[in-house]
């Protein structure tokens, strides 16, 4: 996968100054001119954020010089978090260095969550549609109580919502449909959404495309905002 970031920057040295200055989100790197985005995903147990990454990971590893680091108990429950960086070349001068974390997403590794959440630039919450609405419900609302414990507010956050596991349908599997997970989740939002299956890798990239999209185009505003 050939990546590039789809919006641009500024690479004067007044913005670079700023930045390093705000330097509360993105990191700026003169000396090597980098930028450094981080983007978390986030969403209940089971939903399938640890599949995004390893779908991404195995189907484009030219694109990931570095591994995937998954930290799990066993079977597949992440407990730390799945850290995975790569670099889109040449933004303007500058090489957009995206970091990807995902979160655990059993309750008992709430105070990891938080640690993880710091420093956030977009975040993209994978919604399990074979799960039970309050589940997804809930786990949007501790995201929301975690952020702002860093003075953060989701709805100022770029979010790209991924709702997971569509291809369960072919199974005859009772799902959610995508229109309850929406007036569930993104009613008050009304932020991008993708209907996906990260097992076959329906819309991973397109989801991780915007969130880049969006996360870069932030930075972009902020340092317009203080210039
Ligand atoms: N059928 C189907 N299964 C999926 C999909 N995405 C993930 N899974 C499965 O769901 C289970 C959980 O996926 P993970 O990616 O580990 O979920 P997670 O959100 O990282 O879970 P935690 O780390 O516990 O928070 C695994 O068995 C995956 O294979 C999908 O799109 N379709
Ligand atoms: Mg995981």
């Amino acid at each position: 996968m050939k990546c590039r970031a789809a919006a641009s920057i500024s690479g004067s040295p007044a913005f670079l100054v700023l930045m390093l200055a705000l330097r509360r989100m993105a990191f700026i790197n003169l000396r090597t001119r980098e930028i450094q985005i981080k983007i978390v995903y986030c969403g209940p147990a089971h939903s399938g954020k640890t599949a995004n990454l390893r779908y991404l990971y195995h189907t484009h590893p030219s694109a990931f010089p570095s591994k995937l680091l998954t930290v799990t108990a066993g079977g597949d429950r992440t407990v730390f978090f799945d850290f995975l960086p790569f670099t889109l070349y040449a933004v303007n001068g500058f090489d957009l260095k995206v970091r990807l974390y995902t979160v655990p997403g059993r309750d008992l590794y709430e105070e990891t969550r938080k640690t993880i959440l710091k420093g956030v630039d977009g975040i993209v919450f994978v919604a399990d549609a074979s799960a039970m609405r309050k589940t997804n419900i809930l786990a949007l609302k501790n995201l929301q109580s975690n952020l702002s414990a860093h003075g953060k507010s989701l709805a100022r956050l770029p979010l790209v919502f991924q709702f997971n596991k569509y291809d369960l349908a072919e199974q005859g599997a009772l799902l959610l449909p995508h229109t309850t997970l929406l007036s569930d989740l993104n009613s008050s939002y009304r932020k991008p959404y993708f209907a996906a299956s990260a097992q076959k890798g329906k819309n991973v990239a397109a989801t991780l495309k915007k969130i880049i999209t969006m996360s870069v185009a932030a930075v972009e505003k902020r340092y317009r905002e203080v210039s």
